[in-house]
């Protein structure tokens, strides 16, 4: 561990006592409660992801930071204040010395929960979606900083691919030059969160958790430092239709532009707006593929545990 980390990282009673006890732990962010999802929706599938990963045998770690606090699991009264709050930063890596140094309240995206996991020693993340290069990436240089960190740190995140909102090929290719390995849970489709399919293929596919663990493992053994995206399809009865997604995602994307939304509020402002143009349903998906997610993400780090 870091020098000096111990006085910025908190575990919560459940993760320390997890840890002692040498179980497996499931990081999850915050991002997708705060600024991913409304209340109380958010509040109630931040709750039930913490419930699944329970089930399956492992520990949630819900990471936030409060008033400068790397918070590693989260109490019932810190979810809900996440879930209300109207003035929580959404922080990625570039966001994170500042609001520690001046106590501020904020949610972790992909990349700054990422980080903090590291640091607390977790390597299985769940969340919904990562984020990735932007459609138009070539005039807005808009590419996610999820992307420069899965190149870098040593967790796996587990997560329904990513959305149409981005250049999934583009996004992809950023893997590869960086040497993210992309691997379909029982596919060999790179999914696109609100379809289990999308035009692209992952690098590999894996039939079960203990396969997956083998090649974390293996990954990390190896002394290749950086992320896996380990890419889990929505569950058909809950996927959107293809096309029909695909016409409201352009549309959502012709709001962004038409309102000059940029930098980060670009993801949460294509978010509420698919969901208001779908009345709802995209917000349906969304929580039935992460509790997909924390499924496996459960699965996986209770087997790379024993192995
Ligand atoms: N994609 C989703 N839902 C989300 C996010 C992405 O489908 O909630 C959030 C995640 O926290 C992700 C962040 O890390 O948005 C990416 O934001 P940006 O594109 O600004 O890097
Ligand atoms: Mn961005």
């Amino acid at each position: 561990m870091l020098k000096n980390i111990e006085k910025y990282l908190s575990l919560s009673p459940e993760v320390k006592k997890a840890k002692a006890e040498g179980k497996a732990i499931v990081a999850l962010e915050s991002t997708i409660i705060s600024h991913g999802m409304p209340y109380p929706q958010n509040v109630e599938t931040a709750r039930e992801v913490e419930r699944i990963i329970r089930e399956a045998g492992a520990v949630p770690a819900t990471i936030a930071i409060l008033n400068g606090q790397l918070k590693v699991g989260l109490t019932e009264e810190e979810l809900e204040f996440l879930g209300q709050a109207k003035d929580v930063a959404k922080v990625s890596r570039r966001d994170l010395p500042y609001i520690v140094a001046e106590k501020k309240n904020g949610a972790t995206t992909v990349a700054s929960t990422m980080i903090i996991a590291e640091m607390a020693d977790i390597k299985v993340f769940v969340t919904g979606g990562i984020g990735g290069v932007h459609r138009g990436a070539e005039e807005s240089f808009d590419i996610s900083a999820d992307l420069i960190e899965l190149a870098n740190t040593s967790v796996a995140v587990i997560c329904a691919g990513a959305k149409s909102i981005l250049d999934l090929g583009l996004t992809l290719e950023v893997l590869e030059t960086h040497g993210v390995p992309v691997i379909g849970y029982n596919t060999e489709d790179f999914p696109a969160f609100y379809t289990s399919k999308s035009e692209f293929s992952v690098d590999f596919s894996v039939k079960d958790t203990e396969e997956l663990a083998n090649i974390l493992k293996t990954k990390w053994q190896l002394g290749l430092k950086g992320g896996v995206v380990v890419a889990n399809p929505i569950p058909e009865e809950h996927a959107m239709e293809e096309e029909k997604m695909n016409d409201i995602i352009e549309k959502a994307l012709d709001k962004a532009r038409a309102e000059g939304i940029t930098g980060k509020k670009v993801t949460p402002f294509l978010l509420a707006t698919i969901k208001e143009m779908t009345k709802g349903r995209s917000l349906d998906a969304n929580i039935q593929l992460v509790y997909n997610n924390a499924r496996v993400g459960a699965k996986l780090a209770v087997d790379y545990n024993i192995i």
